[in-house]
């Protein structure tokens, strides 16, 4: 039966089903693996324009979101485990919180539109606020989409086991992935690092971890921070950092 079952709250149900009826998610939900529900505030208002904003007190640009209609589509819902809001001024939502999810049974989550939702309706029914980054979109129905995609797609049985979501980037070792190569071994001129071909795991292995260090050490260096390095790995990765600088000053 269903694992986990989200149900997000927006104004644009279809932007969140046309995602998920394609691909792994939309598999797996035939598969009655895992559910995603969407409510339509709107049908929670009862005005002739069916009203969903209004202008903020005190001013400014914008409009914000009504509580009435956001309040009546959470008490619509049946008992959550979690109530979230996707909004810019959330935590960061990272791969953990992705596996925390994925052992919930009941999962709302609530998408802003407009230049944000009134507080009050905030603080009475919303338990956590996330963040997919630092950046603004335009509705949190982008930002649901990728929760539910980072979720769902580590519930038992979503991706077949050609695509294991073990041993990935932000796994258990906390570092980027390394680099991958397919066939062909020579491609326009160009043959990949002789040691793929070599046969022996080990040495596979301590290449991938290296490169994995390297990356990390080029585009994310602050994930160093909490990877656990052996004192090896430790040192190689000083190494690379002052290899860069002697580049710089070139
Ligand atoms: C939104 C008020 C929600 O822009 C976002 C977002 C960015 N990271 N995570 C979510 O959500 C839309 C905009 C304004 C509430």
């Amino acid at each position: 039966m269903c694992a986990v079952s989200f149900t997000v709250l927006t104004l644009f149900p279809e932007m969140i089903l046309s995602y998920v009826r394609d691909g792994v998610i939309g598999r797996a939900i035939r598969a009655e693996l895992v559910n995603v529900k969407t409510v339509d505030i709107r049908d929670f208002t009862f005005d002739r324009h069916r009203t969903v904003d209004d202008v903020p007190f005190g001013g400014g640009a914008g409009m914000v979101m009504k509580p009435e209609p956001i309040a009546l589509a959470f008490e619509s819902l049946g008992p959550m485990d979690r109530k979230v809001l996707l909004a810019p001024h959330g935590r960061p939502f990272r791969q953990r919180d992705a596996e925390a999810f994925s052992k919930m049974s009941n999962v709302a989550l609530l998408c802003g539109r407009y230049e944000g939702i009134d507080e009050r309706v905030i603080q009475r029914y919303v338990d956590d606020v996330i963040s997919i980054g630092d950046y603004v979109l335009s509705g949190g129905e982008l930002a649901a989409l990728c929760v539910l995609d980072a979720t769902l797609r580590l519930v038992p049985g979503v991706l077949g086991n050609a695509e294991s979501p073990v041993n990935e980037s932000f796994g258990s070792a906390g570092l980027l992935e390394y680099p991958q190569y397919t066939r062909p071994a020579e491609w326009r001129g160009e043959s990949i690092p002789e040691v793929l071909l070599s046969g022996h795991h080990a040495r596979i292995e301590a290449w991938r971890r290296r490169e994995s260090l390297r990356r990390t050490a080029e585009f994310r260096p602050d994930l160093l921070e909490s990877a656990e390095l052996t004192a090896d790995e430790q040192r190689y990765v000083l190494e690379l950092k002052s290899g860069e600088t002697e580049e710089n000053e070139k």
